[in-house]
Parts: structure tokens; C-alpha cells; sequence
């Protein structure tokens, strides 16, 4: 594989295990091979390429982190790796990794029943079934706590009704994990609580219609869903999982991918300029002999290092199971700012052909776009901190 000019500099691998290394190796191999060659045409025709799905399940790389039912076993900093190789080659395809594993498994996985597990988890860590997490509504994504969509009890049944929006995959999907407001749960954890049920997309009621006109993620699939009347069995519903720390467990983990994955996009703008600043010549010089370009890489290389250093840092937390919400806003916050900052200046040292597809800064830039809304935008981030630092919430 590759030796980036930030391989170089850094020398991360002095801080990994030969087996952290292996699971980088693999996932940057297996961009270079199914994802940089295709992606760019896919991205421009809003085209996500499904039949992408087994490899990467072949690969190892759904629901990685997971144990048992066809899972990997890893550990933290080998996802992150893995998520960040990845979505060098595009966010669209660390979203899909992270909603397929990150929130649909680790919801079944952390809050289902062992039926449920058996039922689903082999087949989406394989990539033969595909999962998606419906949590945002139409209203907004920030405040999940206001969702209006309602599951009741009807005989042994629930019925489900209402909408969400923004749900990556869900046209595509097998499984739905809806999370809905109940009046009545029958298992004593109040009226009004929030649940999530799994929701096979192929029951009457559910619909998704992918999100036309997106000038972010063009290769990859985000739906408005309805659910109208959506009946489902007594066990649809994940038992483990009450309140709004059922889905903002599985944020977590979603959150925690993107600080890496932001850093492998973040990597990917860099190389760019790296490379162009070397060869274009202006004034009769390679603009890279500049002190203003080489002011721009080097605050650049910069905000890498301390983004990967943090982003390893959150993950031997993890890897403890020592790691805070906090952590993980301080570590989405940054990751995903600084990789749009560092998408922008490498934009000004490639100039013109920085706007063309012939380098993948753009896409990059418009992608980041999203990654910083969803998951939490940069306020959400701000305010959990500043929680953090105050003990007032400010919501
Ligand atoms: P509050 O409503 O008071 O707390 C509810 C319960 O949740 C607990 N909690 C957490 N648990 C685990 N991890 C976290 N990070 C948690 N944050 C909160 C909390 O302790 C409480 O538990 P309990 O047992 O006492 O009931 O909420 P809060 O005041 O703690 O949080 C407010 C705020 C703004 C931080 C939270 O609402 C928030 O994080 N909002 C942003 C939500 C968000 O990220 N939305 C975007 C989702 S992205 C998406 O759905 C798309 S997925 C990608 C795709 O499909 O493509």
C-alpha cells in the first residue's frame, strides 16, 4: 500500500499493533481497489454502487468491532483505521460502514434479544443484509427527545406511525431500527419512554424515498421514511433499550468512526496538495518551493497529526472502556472542522483543477459538509462540552 507524505512524517504505525496495522493495510487496499477507480463517476451520477456491500462484509469490515454472529471481534482503533482508510476514499462509503455497523448492529447487538441477533446479525456483518437506523425526524435532527412518531400497542401487536428523514440506506435496507415514542410498553419503564423495534422494510406501512438534489454524499442514499400503520409482532421491539440512551449509545459509537474517518478525508485533500504543489509552476517555480504554500501544508500537517493522535487517544479510551460522551464530542468536533479547513486550503493550493473531479478535494469538501450536520452538528458538540466544563446545560 501507498506511503503517504504523512506516513512519513508521522510514523503512527510506531504506536500500533501489528494486527492494528493489518486491519489498516486491508481497508486501504480494499479502497484502492472497489472505491477510488468507480467512485468519482458514482458521485456525479448519484449512483451507490450495492453490489459493493459483500465485499466489504467479505472484507471483514461490518460490525467489526462486534463479537460472535459473524463478527470480527476487533478492537476500537482498528474500526477507527478502518473508517478512516475508508472514507479517504469517500464519506459516502464510511457512512454506509458506520450506519451498517456502528448503529444498526450495535443496536441489535447491545439492546436485542438473541433471536433478534441470530436473526439479523450474521447476514449484515456478511453485507447480504443491510440495515438502517431511523432516528431523525423531519423537524430536525438535534433534539431527538421532540420525536413525534408513536408506537402503540394494539392486541400482542405494535403499531407504528409517523416519519423520519435523513435515514442513510433505508431504501435499500433489509432492517429498519425505528425509534419511536410508546404510550404504554408493558415493561414498567413508563408512559411516553422512547423504544426502537426492528422494522423489516418489506412490512406494509414502511416506505422510503431517497432524498433527490444532494450536492453531499452524491454516492450514497439518505431517504425520507414514512411509517403508516406499520404493524409488527410483540418481540420487534429491542428490550433493552429504554429511554433516548438506547439510540445515543449507538451515536457513540457512529460519532466515534467519524473521528477517524474525517482525519482519512481530511489525509486524502493533503496528499492532493502535497502532490500538486511538487509539479505546478508558477512564477517559474513548483508552487510547493513557496513559504505561503508551505505555510498552508504545514498548519495542515499540523491539525493531522493532532487529529489522529487524539483520535488514537479516544480509542485507547475506548478500548479501556473509559470513554465519555464529552470525549467524543471534544474528538467529532475537532476532527470534522479541522478536515473541512484542511479540504479548503488544499482547494487553494490545486487552484482551478481544484474545483475539477481530476483531484478528490471537492467531493471531499461537499461530503464533510454533511458529516459535520449529522451525528451531532458542531453547536450539539459545542454545548455537550461546554456542558462538560460548566455543569449548566444550554440546550
Ligand atoms: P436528554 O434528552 O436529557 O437525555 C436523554 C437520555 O440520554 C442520555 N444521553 C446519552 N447516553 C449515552 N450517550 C450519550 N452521548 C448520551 N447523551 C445523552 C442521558 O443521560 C439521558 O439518559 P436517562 O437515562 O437519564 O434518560 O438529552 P441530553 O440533554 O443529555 O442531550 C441533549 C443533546 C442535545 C446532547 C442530545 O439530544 C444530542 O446529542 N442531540 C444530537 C442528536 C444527534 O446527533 N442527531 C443526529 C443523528 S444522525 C442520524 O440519526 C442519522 S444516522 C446517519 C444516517 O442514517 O445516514
Amino acid at each position: 500500500t501507498r506511503v503517504t507524505a504523512l506516513d512519513r512524517i508521522f510514523d503512527l504505525d510506531a504506536l500500533l499493533s501489528e494486527e492494528e496495522r493489518g486491519w489498516r493495510d486491508r481497508a486501504r487496499a480494499f479502497a484502492a481497489e472497489h472505491i477510488a477507480p468507480v467512485v468519482d463517476d458514482d458521485w456525479e451520477r448519484a449512483h451507490f454502487r450495492r453490489e459493493l456491500v459483500p465485499a466489504l462484509g467479505e472484507a471483514g469490515f461490518l460490525g467489526m468491532h462486534l463479537t460472535g454472529y459473524g463478527c470480527a471481534g476487533a478492537g476500537a482503533v482498528s474500526y477507527g483505521l478502518v473508517c478512516s482508510e475508508i472514507e479517504a476514499a469517500d464519506s459516502g462509503w464510511r457512512t454506509f460502514v458506520s450506519v451498517q455497523g456502528s448503529l444498526a448492529m450495535s443496536a441489535i447487538a447491545e439492546y436485542g434479544t438473541e433471536a433478534q441477533k441470530e436473526q439479523w446479525l450474521p447476514g449484515m456483518a456478511a453485507g447480504t443484509l443491510v440495515g438502517c437506523f431511523a432516528l431523525t425526524e423531519p423537524q430536525g435532527g438535534s433534539d431527538p427527545g421532540a420525536m413525534t412518531t408513536v408506537a402503540r400497542r394494539d392486541g400482542g401487536d405494535w403499531v407504528i406511525d409517523g416519519a423520519k428523514r435523513w435515514i442513510g440506506l433505508a431504501s435499500l435496507a433489509d432492517v429498519a431500527v425505528v425509534w419511536a415514542r410508546v404510550e404504554e410498553d408493558g415493561f414498567g419503564t413508563g408512559a411516553r419512554a422512547v423504544r426502537g423495534f426492528l422494522v423489516p422494510t418489506a412490512t406494509a406501512g414502511f416506505e422510503a424515498t431517497p432524498i433527490t438534489g444532494k450536492l453531499s454524499m452524491r454516492a450514497s442514499v439518505q431517504c425520507d421514511v414514512r411509517l403508516d400503520g406499520v404493524r409488527l409482532p410483540a418481540e420487534a421491539m429491542l428490550p433493552d433499550a429504554a429511554g433516548l440512551s438506547g439510540p445515543f449509545g449507538c451515536l457513540n459509537e457512529a460519532r466515534f468512526g467519524i473521528v477517524w474517518g474525517a482525519m482519512g478525508a481530511a489525509r486524502s485533500c493533503f496528499d492532493a496538495a502535497v502532490g500538486r504543489a511538487s509539479e505546478r509552476e508558477v512564477f517559474g517555480r513548483p508552487i510547493g518551493a513557496a513559504q505561503l504554500t508551505q505555510a498552508k501544508l504545514a498548519d495542515m500537517a499540523v491539525e493531522l497529526e493532532k487529529g489522529y493522535l487524539l483520535a488514537l487517544h479516544l480509542g485507547r479510551a475506548k478500548e479501556r472502556g473509559a470513554l465519555t460522551p464529552a470525549q467524543i464530542s471534544v474528538g467529532k468536533l475537532n476532527a470534522v472542522r479541522e478536515a473541512l479547513e484542511i479540504a479548503h486550503q488544499a482547494r487553494s493550493i490545486l487552484a482551478g483543477d481544484g474545483i475539477t473531479s481530476a483531484f478528490p478535494v471537492m467531493r471531499h469538501a461537499a461530503n464533510l459538509e454533511s458529516v459535520r450536520t449529522y451525528e451531532g452538528t458542531d453547536e450539539i458538540h459545542q454545548l455537550v462540552i461546554g456542558r462538560e466544563l460548566t455543569g449548566l446545560g444550554a440546550f
